[in-house]
């Protein structure tokens, strides 16, 4: 298991929260997804079949890209 923490600027308020939290914990072996609108970050903890590339590329699929 693996938990990695992103930062995520366009996380502006709990709609955002809760949009990101819900299109991360459908993507295939994801364990939990905790965003935060204070800090713009989100939490994830995942397994295979999930990457970090695939999860990079569902945040940036819904609008909300990690920042570089
Ligand atoms: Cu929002």
């Amino acid at each position: 298991m693996t938990k990695v923490t992103y930062s995520v600027p366009n996380i502006m308020c709990n709609h955002c929260v809760h949009t990101i939290q819900t299109e991360l914990a459908d993507v295939k072996g994801v364990h939990s997804v905790k965003a935060d609108e204070a800090s713009k970050k989100v939490e994830i903890v995942f397994d295979a079949p999930a990457s970090e590339e695939a999860l990079k590329a569902a945040l940036a699929g819904i609008n909300y890209p990690v920042a570089a």
